[in-house]
């Protein structure tokens, strides 16, 4: 019920900050030793805090929900995969942005998603080096809390006639943690494309104000939430970048696309797309926007 998510609310708000901390402690130890760990390929970073974190926000929730589940970036590495059902499930990056973590660019966060009859309805995320608390649970609004109080955050739903195309926005996309050759060549096409495309004639002004990457998924979710960004497109990205960030994008009057439509629908990796809506269609066009598409071909 509402209230019930206002109550989860105040209880993962208190447990990012507490994960938060360690978050920052963690930052002073790896800065400091310089000990990370590669998961898949050398790009793919871990460190022993995403793991601890992750430990501190698993036994934390499962005290308090003994009976919702538990997906998380670190326990799905470790083997724990559970099936996404309909039971209620916290959906958790405790690290989100390790390779910024690693290099101490201060865009990390911890990220905490519920997700309830498969549908993303709570979402957390905190970056402790910025403090920067965003908040989105369905149907009661989005929110940036900072010390010196909370802001309703709200896209304004008019089209901004200073947008009228993709080519003057500022856009979010990311590198992602798969270089193989073709995938990078893809990207960069396509990258290419938004920063100028020739064939469009870079003369006429048919390209993107600029590109940025912070390294965080869930905080590109709430950079397009804010306002600050266009649009989001990331492919490859897992339910625990997602989760939460979709939740506040959508609070704030964003839309997502996929290519599955719903990333949570497949456990593995998948396109995404944020952003006001009419910019969205306009990066995939409208026939597809609903239904979702291969981001790649389009973009
Ligand atoms: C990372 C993302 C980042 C994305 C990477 C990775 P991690 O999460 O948030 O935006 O490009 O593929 O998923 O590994 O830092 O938790």
């Amino acid at each position: 019920t509402p209230s019930d998510l206002r109550d989860i609310l105040s209880f993962t708000t208190a447990l990012a900050r507490a994960a938060g901390e360690l978050i920052l402690e963690g930052s002073d130890a790896i800065l400091a030793s310089g000990t990370v760990d590669e998961k898949k390929n050398s790009v793919d970073l871990v460190t022993e805090y995403d793991v601890r974190v992750e430990e501190l926000v698993k036994d934390t929730l499962g005290k308090s929900y003994p009976l919702f589940k538990f997906i998380g970036e670190e326990s799905y590495a470790a083997g724990s995969r559970p099936a996404l059902t309909d039971e209620p499930t916290f959906c958790v990056d405790p690290i989100d942005g390790t390779t910024n973590f690693v290099h101490g660019f201060p865009h990390v966060c911890i990220s905490i998603g519920l997700i309830y009859q498969k549908v993303p309805v709570l979402g957390v995320v905190y970056n402790p080096f910025l403090d920067q608390l965003y908040t989105g649970v369905k149907g009661q609004g989005a929110y940036l809390i900072r010390k010196n109080g909370a802001l309703r955050i709200q896209l304004p739903l008019a089209k901004p006639t200073h947008l009228a195309s993709l080519s003057k926005g500022l856009l979010g996309i990311e590198w992602g943690s798969d270089r193989s050759g073709p995938i990078i060549e893809a990207k960069g096409e396509s990258f290419k494309r938004l920063a100028g495309d020739p064939k469009a004639g870079v003369e006429k002004g048919q390209m993107a104000h600029s590109l940025r990457s912070l390294g965080s998924a869930a905080l590109n979710f709430c950079m397009v939430a804010q306002g600050g960004l266009d649009l989001y497109w990331e492919i490859g990205c897992w339910p625990w970048d997602v989760c939460a960030g979709i939740v506040i994008a959508q609070e704030a009057g964003g839309f997502i696309s996929g290519s599955k439509t719903s990333p949570l629908n497949n456990i593995a990796s998948d396109d995404v797309l944020a952003g006001r809506k009419h910019i969205v269609v306009r990066a995939i066009g409208d026939s597809e926007t609903e239904k979702g598409v291969d981001a790649q071909k389009r973009l």
